[in-house]
C-alpha cells in the first residue's frame, strides 16, 4: 500500500522529517511563489508540515490536502481564512514553548533596564581596570508597574515569573479574564498610561497592527520600558526609534521586529535598546518539544482522525472519504 504523501515546502527542524518518514512519503520542495509540484505529486498530498508561511495560493494548488501542521504558535502566516473555506484543518505549537518564552522575557526585562549585554560588552572590551566601573544602570525593576499586553497561555506564564519580583501587574486584552489577580484596563493606552513597563505577547492580526504607537509610548514616559516579545507588527517602529532617541521613552528590550530579519537603523542606534534575533522559544529543547508536536498533529490527524491542536479558526474535524 502505498503511504500518505506530505508536503514540506522549505526548511523545517530535522525531528519533524525524522519522526514523518517512516511512516509518510515525504515531498520536500523549495519555497517559491508556486509550488514546484505536477499535477499527479500535488493531487496525492495529504497533509502538509510548514516553518513559516503558508500562502492560500498553495492550498489551491492542492486538492486533497486535509491538514496542515504549522512549526509555531504564531500562525499569522498560514492563510487559514482559505484553508476554513476549504475545509483544511491548520494546526499550531501551543503551550509546549510557554516556559521558554516567558524565562525569555523575564531575561530580556533583567537586561533591558539594568543594561547587563553593555556592561558584558564594556568588560570584554577590555575596560575594567583598577579604579574604573561601568556605569550604574539608570533604572531598576524594583516597584516597577508591569503591564501585561496580552494574558494568554505565554502571558499568563510571564505574569506568574514575575509575583515573586514584588512589582506590580496589570494587563489590557480584549475581555477581562476574570480568573486572574490583576488589574484589568480596557485600553491599550489606558493600561500604558498606569503602568511604566510594558510586555507585549499578542498575536499579529489586523486588530493589534501598530498598536503600540507614539501615544502608548508617550504614555510610558522617559522611565518607561517597553518588552516586545510578541510580534513586530504590533510596534509603531518609527514612533519608538524616535521615542528612544529623545528620552520620550526610557528603554526598549526587543526579540521580534516589524520584517525580520531587517532591522531598521534607529532601533539599531540607540544604546537604550536591547536587541535579541527572534530567540523566545529558541532552545535545542524546546523546538525539539514544537517539532514533536508538528509530527504529532500530523500521524494523530492521520492514524486516529483528529488533530491535537488545531487552531480556532479552522474545522476541528473534517470528514473524511
Ligand atoms: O483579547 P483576549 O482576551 O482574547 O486576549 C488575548 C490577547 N489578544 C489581544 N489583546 C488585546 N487586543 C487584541 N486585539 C488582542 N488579540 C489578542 O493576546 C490573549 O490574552 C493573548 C493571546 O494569547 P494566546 O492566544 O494564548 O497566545 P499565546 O500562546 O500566549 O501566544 C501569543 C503570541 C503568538 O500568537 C505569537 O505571535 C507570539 O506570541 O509568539
Amino acid at each position: 500500500m502505498s503511504r500518505i504523501a506530505i508536503l514540506v515546502p522549505g526548511k523545517i527542524h530535522e525531528r519533524v522529517l525524522e519522526r514523518l518518514k517512516d511512516r509518510f512519503e515525504i515531498i520536500a520542495v523549495a519555497r517559491e511563489q508556486k509550488l514546484a509540484l505536477d499535477g499527479g505529486t500535488a493531487g496525492r498530498i495529504r497533509g502538509v508540515a510548514v516553518s513559516g508561511a503558508f500562502p492560500g495560493a498553495w492550498m489551491d494548488q492542492l486538492p486533497d490536502v486535509e491538514v496542515i501542521a504549522s512549526f509555531g504558535v504564531g500562525y499569522d502566516g498560514m492563510d487559514v481564512k482559505r484553508a476554513a473555506e476549504k475545509g483544511i484543518v491548520v494546526t499550531n505549537t501551543p503551550d509546549v514553548l510557554n516556559d521558554e518564552v516567558a524565562d525569555t522575557a523575564i531575561g530580556l526585562l533583567l537586561n533591558t533596564i539594568r543594561d547587563l549585554p553593555r556592561a558584558e560588552a564594556w568588560l570584554r572590551a577590555g575596560n575594567w581596570k583598577p579604579g574604573t566601573a561601568f556605569p550604574l544602570s539608570r533604572f531598576s525593576l524594583k516597584g516597577r508597574h508591569i503591564g501585561l499586553y496580552g494574558l494568554g497561555r505565554i502571558g499568563l506564564e510571564i505574569a506568574k515569573r514575575l509575583e515573586p519580583f514584588k512589582v506590580k501587574i496589570s494587563y489590557h486584552t480584549r475581555s477581562r479574564h476574570s480568573d486572574a489577580p490583576y488589574d484589568y484596563y480596557p485600553t491599550l493606552k489606558e493600561l500604558a498610561e498606569a503602568v511604566d513597563t510594558l510586555i507585549a505577547i499578542v498575536p499579529k492580526t489586523p486588530q493589534t497592527h501598530k498598536t503600540i504607537d507614539a501615544n502608548v509610548l508617550a504614555a510610558l514616559g522617559p522611565n518607561g520600558v517597553l518588552v516586545n516579545v510578541g510580534r513586530g507588527w504590533t510596534v509603531d517602529e518609527e514612533a519608538l526609534s524616535a521615542a528612544l532617541a529623545s528620552g520620550a521613552l526610557g528603554a526598549a528590550g526587543l526579540d521580534v521586529f516589524y520584517e525580520e530579519p531587517s532591522v531598521p537603523s534607529g532601533l539599531l542606534e540607540p544604546a537604550n535598546a536591547v536587541l535579541l534575533p527572534h530567540v523566545a522559544s529558541a532552545s535545542v529543547p524546546t523546538r525539539i518539544a514544537m517539532a514533536d508536536l508538528v509530527a504529532d498533529n500530523l500521524i494523530s490527524w492521520f492514524e486516529k482522525g483528529a488533530a491535537l491542536t488545531p487552531v480556532p479558526e479552522t474545522p476541528q474535524k473534517i470528514q473524511r472519504d
